[in-house]
């Protein structure tokens, strides 16, 4: 009788918790419907970690470009998790996770917006996400395939570090989700020609499922191809039940800024209209120029694209190295342009979404 009172009441418990992150989740989806109706969000992809001619390792705790730059930090911050699937004990881009999850659970305590990427390595060839040469690997990872219990230990492993991620009080925190980004390119191991239309979605629903049943109905789930959409690649979208916010990635090339702005605009046009349609949300979740050559690129050519949209943010990605960013930092020639960008009222940074961001004791900026 015992035990049959403990497991019920453990049950109980469970369910409430369940019911209590999908109440959290959907308070995130109200706040970004919210915040979208004001504007839109910056963001910038591994904002605390390092930047250009600083790192972690070096610096107090709280340092950022952006914040240097324009004395706010970003409404949303990017975290990527490759390499937790094989149990590293940094992230493939040298982050140690133990401060991922500070950084990310500090962002959110401030009030903005955390969302997570992932590019784990190929698990039928142990390379990187770009092995991209076998074309059974998404096969092999599905229910029945050669790798799929060793995909299930991959899943596990990602599913520990997403619950781990829990405010003081122990609660779940929400936050954006965006696996098998890009898939309408044929670059990483889940890309167009890699796999088929129906093996896309199977893995789409095979991880979905599982960090589900795991408990993390906290989760945004967010849908990102890469901009040059062909029709078929809406072919993957795994449908208005299974995805929050619908993205896109979008790099200008050097000297290819006619064809950023063509590109941009019909496959924002196209998203939206999809979006529209389901009752999604739209975000520019990648964008840049790389080394952000045109010290007016902001205002001048990304800006009146973005405007244009009733995007929720939009993020670019990290700041390398002096050889790799895409943001700004005060000592780069588009710092006061990124400043004009974000002091108009509908470019969104943390103070813009969170009435009083605590800054860190240590944190640096320059107006
Ligand atoms: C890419 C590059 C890589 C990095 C990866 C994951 O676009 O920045 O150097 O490892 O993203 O963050």
């Amino acid at each position: 009788m015992k035990r049959l009172t403990f497991l019920l009441f453990s049950l109980a418990f469970s369910c409430f918790q369940l019911l209590a992150q999908e109440v959290i989740r959907q308070q995130l989806l109200n706040r970004l419907q919210e915040i979208q109706k004001r504007g839109i969000m910056f963001g910038h992809q591994d904002d605390p970690f390092y930047g250009l001619g600083w790192n972690d390792r070096a610096v107090a705790g709280g340092h950022s470009d952006i914040l240097a730059t324009s004395a706010d930090y970003p409404a949303v911050m990017g975290f990527e998790l490759g390499g937790i699937e094989v149990g590293d004990e940094k992230s493939l881009d040298s982050v140690p996770f133990t401060r991922i999850r500070e950084e990310l659970l500090a962002h959110v305590g401030r009030g903005g917006i955390a969302t997570v990427s992932w590019h784990p390595r190929n698990p039928l060839t142990g390379g990187t996400a770009w092995d991209n040469k076998n074309t059974d690997v998404v096969h092999s990872i599905l229910p029945g395939g050669s790798q799929h219990q060793k995909f299930i230990v991959w899943m596990k492993r990602l599913s520990a570090f997403l619950q781990s991620l829990k405010d003081e009080q122990g609660n779940a925190v929400p936050f954006i989700f965006r696996p098998w980004h890009e898939n309408s390119g044929a670059w990483f191991w889940w890309g167009k020609t890699i796999c088929t239309t129906e093996q896309y979605k199977a893995l789409w629903c095979t991880l979905q499922d599982h960090l589900l049943a795991d408990g993390l109905t906290n989760i945004v789930w967010s849908w990102s191809p890469n901009y040059g959409l062909k029709d078929d690649d809406f072919d993957t979208y795994p449908g208005h039940e299974r995805v929050d916010i619908i993205g896109l990635d979008a790099y200008q090339q050097p000297n290819g800024e006619e064809a950023f702005i063509s590109t941009l605009n019909k496959d924002l046009s196209r998203v939206c209209e999809l979006a529209k349609e389901g009752k999604r949300l739209v975000a520019l979740t990648e964008c840049g120029y790389q080394n952000v050559p045109d010290s007016t690129w902001w205002t001048r050519v990304l800006k009146p694209q973005i405007e244009k949209y009733p995007l929720c943010y939009f993020l670019v990605w990290r700041n390398a190295d002096h050889r790799q960013y895409f943001a700004p930092s005060p000592i780069t020639k588009d710092a006061p342009d990124f400043r004009k960008m974000v002091k108009d009222e509908r470019i969104l940074m943390l103070k813009d979404i969170s009435p009083s961001p605590t800054l860190p004791v240590g944190a640096r900026f320059e107006k």
